[in-house]
């Protein structure tokens, strides 16, 4: 998304210059899902797709929302009425973060946003942390809050958590503000420290493609919910803070102390695999084994799909049909129950691959996928 465009877009809509344009990413998860409100291990890299905003600064308590994306004219809000689960809409996401600000004390004061986004929504590419990471970094800059990317992730997450009422944990928020071009983000969901670690599949004739089932996903509407408090549960069960908190080598152990409680085995089992197989791919990448990382997606997407039952035909369908014409590796990616999966590929087999999941999505008479190539890219920025 051109910021000229978007800034040309605040102009007709204010009359006068925003002060500034900025960008926030979508993401892929490489690894590591639904580990992070569990305390544990990510691996996101940032998508080309970005939210772009133009924003301006205001001092009467007024804050005016508009976006190219969705049908409608100018949302005004007052910052003294924004309320948690208020608002069902798009705006929930920039008001969320309005109001997260304010709660933590900022002294924001009123803003003129106008937004435009290329991350697909519903997706499972994090079409909302996009629009949250953006509008937070631009009344960053503006009201001079010198808050740390981390910190702006977080009262990002208090948005979604709070004002929208989704309770997701802080792994997108956290990719859109810290990727970096060229790397996957390895982060610790515990303390959020990080590692960057370089991801150029290009360079080795590989390619990671994002498949776009087109099966929409929402996460305020129970299931993912069921999950993470399954997973609290498990952690009560097995008297820890977090599942972080179980080693990789005392699962078995804990899982016979769990008995016959088949629904905490099966959570508990899939956390634990989950964050040992995004410490493996970390080890993989950075000793250069990129293609070896290809079995632990595919056993990462057996796990969310037989353990944590959150895949559908259509991701299960793209994994099957991908493998079975060469790809080396391929997952659902994101929250689940829909979305998008990620198949590693040489770039030799892309045509073909792509070929045969538009062909098995036909037969199975599915909507058709979007396929596209996903290349590390920037995190959130200031354009102009
Ligand atoms: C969604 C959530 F928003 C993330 O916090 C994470 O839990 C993910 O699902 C699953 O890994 O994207």
């Amino acid at each position: 998304m051109a910021a000229q465009q978007v800034r040309d877009g605040f102009v007709e809509l204010y009359g006068t210059e925003p002060e500034g344009v900025w960008s926030a990413p979508g993401r892929v998860n490489l690894i590591g899902e639904h580990t992070d409100y569990n305390d544990g291990f990510v691996m996101p890299f940032a998508l080309p797709h970005t939210a772009v905003a133009a924003v301006s600064r205001r001092e009467d308590g007024v804050l005016r929302l508009h976006s190219s994306d969705v049908e409608g004219g100018v949302v005004e809000l007052r910052l003294d009425e924004l309320a948690p689960e208020s608002d069902r809409n798009w705006t929930a996401y920039p008001a969320g973060v309005v109001w997260a600000l304010r709660e933590a004390g900022h002294p924001v004061t009123g803003a003129d946003v106008h937004l435009a986004s290329t991350v697909p929504a519903g997706a499972g590419l994090s079409s909302s942390a996009a629009l949250e990471v953006v509008v937070a970094l631009a009344l960053n800059d503006l009201y001079d809050l010198g808050l740390q990317r981390w910190q702006l992730a977080r009262l990002c997450q208090r948005a979604e958590n709070v004002y929208v009422g989704a309770p997701t944990g802080i792994m997108d928020q956290t990719a859109s503000a810290c990727c970096e071009t060229g790397h996957a983000l390895f982060l610790d969901t515990r303390d959020l420290s990080q590692k960057q670690i370089p991801f150029d599949l290009a360079a080795e004739g590989m390619v990671l493609l994002v498949v776009d089932t087109r099966v929409k996903h929402a996460h305020n509407e129970g299931e993912y919910g069921k999950r993470r408090a399954g997973c609290e549960r498990g952690a009560a069960l097995l008297g820890v803070d977090a599942l972080r908190d179980i080693p990789y080598g005392e699962l078995d152990a804990a899982l016979e102390r769990l008995g016959d409680d088949e629904e905490a085995v099966r959570l508990v089992r899939h956390v634990v695999t989950e964050d040992e197989r995004v410490e493996k791919v970390v080890a993989l990448l950075e000793s250069g084994e990129t293609r070896a990382i290809g079995p632990v997606l595919i056993a990462g997407h057996a796990s969310l799909r037989d353990d944590f039952r959150i895949s559908c035909p259509e991701l299960d369908l793209v994994v099957d049909t991908s493998l079975a014409s060469g790809a080396l590796g391929a997952r659902m990616t994101g929250g689940g129950f829909g979305g998008s999966a990620i198949v590693l590929a040489e770039a030799a087999d892309v045509e073909t691959i792509t070929k045969a999941v538009q062909e098995a999505f036909a037969a199975a008479e599915f909507t058709a996928p979007r396929v596209f190539e996903a290349v590390p890219s920037a995190g959130a920025r200031r354009l102009v």
